[in-house]
């Protein structure tokens, strides 16, 4: 039986077990929680004001060597104007939504030459439009959505139709043909928001139509689905099966497209998704539970990896109604966050110790805690949320922003503010301090973070 010792003493709180002392960690003060969410709010203007001076009109700011970035120059995009407006509208920042809504409506175009990676301007600007057309009603933001909606339609017309990862804007040609579930699947929210606030099914039709040919395609045994696949021929071209970067998002969308269209269908494949994803990936072990990644053909563990963005799943775990495995990833989660004070990109969980020592300013891992907490309001998820804002602000905080990191292990930074800093990470904090910014039962976030309201 396991006895816990506790002893306070000033300023340090030790807690042990017989056979097992665990590290000495330092007393907090207790958790305000508006405190807390005051605080991210300044954040969120610290990065955003650094944005407006160094990069204005461009997509995302350098904010290390103070020079802006654009995705795909000389085109712009507004990536962060567009990824931070809902944002500000839910932290009523009322005069920096009202700056930034006319900004995009007088300078975002689509007539452009570019050759756009589907997926991304998806999540970030469609995703982006649409949350800004419902929550100000204005118009032309839903004008603007269809705008790009349709310019990406070309991309589906593969013999599968699963899309291209890439389509220019103006001319439709495609490129890219080898894909990924996550960049196929998770299409879904966005372009059947748009049908359903345009009355024109054809977007509907064709991200489902993607995700159904997609799912066809799983392993007839182990259910599973790889990291690589040709749209072109509907062949894997890998077979490596994880939750990680480029499948991820596939099972998150299946799930929220049932919530937010009640389509049967969905709910079909997030069941029998998750199911083999329980089955073959979820490692449990003395160390806790983590998901590592197996062959798809035959359900074989071949690495034992996680990461920041895996962190996704223990908030769509609890979405999808399976509390306990989700209490117990996002622990494992915490671990993983705690051994450097900030998350790794990837985390070999056998042998505790980052593989890939980057850190982008994710929001998964915050996003899962405030999923978690909206379920049990459990308060550890509160301090979760402490401990992963105090990390963000103490090791990414720059003079102009938040820059990612090189490594997690030695604090090296690098020099990007990704827009979904201010998108996602920054908001899912805010949300878990402040949740009555947003009624959670009324919208279905998109996996950029903007909520899509069931309006139909
Ligand atoms: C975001 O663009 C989205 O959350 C996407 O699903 C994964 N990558 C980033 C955040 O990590």
């Amino acid at each position: 039986m396991l006895r816990l010792v506790s002893v306070a003493i000033v300023g340090w709180l030790v807690v042990t077990s017989v056979g097992a002392t665990q590290q000495l960690a330092p007393a907090r003060a207790p958790l305000d929680r508006a405190a807390l969410a005051a605080r991210v709010r300044v954040e969120f203007q610290h990065a955003w004001s650094a944005y407006k001076r160094l990069a204005s009109g461009h997509d995302e700011v350098n904010p290390i060597s103070k020079t802006p970035h654009d995705w795909y120059p000389p085109a712009v995009l507004y990536m962060t104007p567009v990824d931070s407006l809902d944002t500000m509208l839910m932290m009523g920042l009322r005069e920096e939504a009202a700056a930034t809504q006319a900004e995009i409506l007088a300078g975002l175009s689509f007539d452009k030459d570019v050759s756009v990676q589907v997926f991304e301007v998806t999540i970030r600007i469609l995703g982006g439009l649409i949350s800004a057309y419902q929550m100000t009603g204005e118009p032309k933001f839903l004008t603007l959505a269809e705008d790009v909606g349709r310019r990406m339609l070309p991309a589906f017309k593969t013999p599968t139709g699963m899309p291209y990862r890439f389509v220019n804007l103006r001319t439709g040609a495609t490129r890219d043909p080898v894909s990924n579930p996550a960049e196929i699947g998770t299409l879904m929210l966005e372009f059947g928001a748009l049908s359903r606030l345009t009355k024109n099914s054809v977007y509907y039709d064709t991200a489902k139509k993607a995700l159904v040919e997609l799912t066809k395609r799983r392993d007839p045994t182990t259910g599973l689905l790889g990291e690589g696949i040709d749209v072109t021929t509907g062949a894997w071209t890998s077979t490596r099966s994880h939750i990680g970067g480029r499948i991820d998002s596939y099972y998150e969308y299946v799930l929220k497209c049932e919530k937010l269209f009640g389509d049967a269908d969905c709910g079909v494949m997030w069941r029998d998704g998750i199911a083999a994803v329980n089955r073959h990936l979820a490692d449990d072990g003395p160390g806790g539970l983590w998901y590592g990644v197996s062959d798809m053909r035959t359900g074989q563990r071949i690495a034992t990896t996680y990461g920041s963005l895996q962190a996704f799943l223990p908030g769509v775990l609890a979405y999808g109604g399976d509390l306990t495995r989700a209490a117990r990833l996002q622990d494992s989660g915490l671990e993983m966050w705690n051994l450097h004070g900030i998350e790794p990109e990837a985390f070999d969980y056998r042998e505790k110790r980052a593989t890939n020592p980057r850190y982008e300013l994710r929001p998964e891992i915050m996003e899962s805690a405030y999923i978690l907490y909206h379920y049990t309001k459990d308060p550890k998820y509160l301090e979760m949320g402490r401990t992963f804002f105090e990390g963000l602000v103490q090791h990414c905080r720059t003079e102009d922003g938040y820059t990612t990191l090189r490594s997690v292990v030695t604090k090296t930074k690098g020099d990007r503010q990704h827009s979904f800093l201010l998108a996602e990470t920054f908001k899912y904090l805010y949300l878990l301090f402040k949740p009555d910014a947003v009624n959670f039962e009324r919208v279905v976030f998109n996996t950029e973070a903007h909520p899509i309201r069931r309006t139909w």
